[in-house]
């Protein structure tokens, strides 16, 4: 029996390079964002591997949630498996000189908005009696670290909304996992900088940073286990990276 999978964040980075993991593995896939552009060219890339459904919504807005979720086709109505991916960092300032939008993006993002499409799926799930949801936290909701506040709260949040879901759902079988990953080189950093591209690429250079398909592997690895083994927590890291702030770079 084919599983299907429904990825937030799948037009960039962890969730793109995800989608086409699971693609390859036949797992067919409900992919979304907010770039239409990039959907287009997921389902038509992916849809030579599986079956793909497009969802168009901000993680943001609840109406739009709870509406594309209930506009799923019958043959992707039943999901099994969910990847609370969606999010990103906005800023890197001290509190003092944060921007109140900033704030509300990764709160509103990387909190509420995993929530709502948590509940939306939820009754799938717990009709099925089965499910597996991983949320990908970040390296930054286990350790703060300076100009990182907002955004670590965020995933601090998440580390404890996953332990939270773990609690929750045992008693309807459904699965629950935490993927906090170190630096990756996706368009994180362009967006946490505001488009300043140059600012951007410092942020990767002189290491070699994670790559987004090395998550879209674990993540693959953790959803592929027997249905009686569950990774609860996952910490991943670049082999240069020590921690949130001990990064080894290359001198030159
Ligand atoms: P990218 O910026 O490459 O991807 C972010 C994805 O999230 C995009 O597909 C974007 O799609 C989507 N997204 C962002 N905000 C919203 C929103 N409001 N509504 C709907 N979709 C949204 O970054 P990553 O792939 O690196 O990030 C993925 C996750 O991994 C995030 O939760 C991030 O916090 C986490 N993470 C990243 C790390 C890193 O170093 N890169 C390390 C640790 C964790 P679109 O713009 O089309 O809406
Ligand atoms: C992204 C990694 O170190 O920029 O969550 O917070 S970090």
């Amino acid at each position: 029996m084919s599983l299907t999978a429904f990825i937030t964040g799948a037009t960039s980075g962890i969730g793109k390079a995800t989608a086409y993991l699971f693609a390859k593995h036949q797992i067919k896939l409900v992919v979304c964002g907010r770039r239409t552009e990039k959907l287009k060219e997921l389902q038509e890339e992916l849809s030579k591997h599986t079956a793909v459904h497009t969802l168009q919504f901000d993680v943001r807005n609840k109406e739009d949630v709870f509406s594309a979720v209930a506009s799923l086709p019958k043959e992707f109505a039943s999901i099994d498996i969910l990847i609370n991916n969606a999010g990103n960092a906005h800023g890197l300032s001290p509190i003092q000189e944060g921007s109140l939008d900033d704030w509300d993006a990764m709160i509103d993002g990387n909190v509420k908005g995993l929530l709502y499409v948590t509940k939306a799926i939820l009754p799938s799930m717990i009709a099925q009696n089965s499910g597996f949801i991983v949320n990908i936290g970040s390296i930054a909701g286990k350790e703060v670290y300076a100009n990182g506040n907002v955004y670590c709260a965020s995933k601090f949040a998440v580390n404890a909304l996953n332990k939270g879901m773990r609690l929750d759902l045992n008693q309807h079988n459904i699965r629950v996992s935490a993927i906090h990953p170190g630096l990756v080189e996706t368009e994180f950093s362009d967006v946490r900088f505001k488009g300043d591209t140059e600012r951007a690429k410092t942020v990767y250079q002189g290491y070699k940073a994670l790559q987004a398909e090395d998550i879209a592997d674990i993540i693959h690895f953790v959803v592929t286990r027997p249905y009686h083994v569950t990774i609860e927590d996952l910490i991943v890291y670049p082999t240069a990276q020590a921690s949130a702030t001990i990064l080894r770079k290359d001198e030159n």
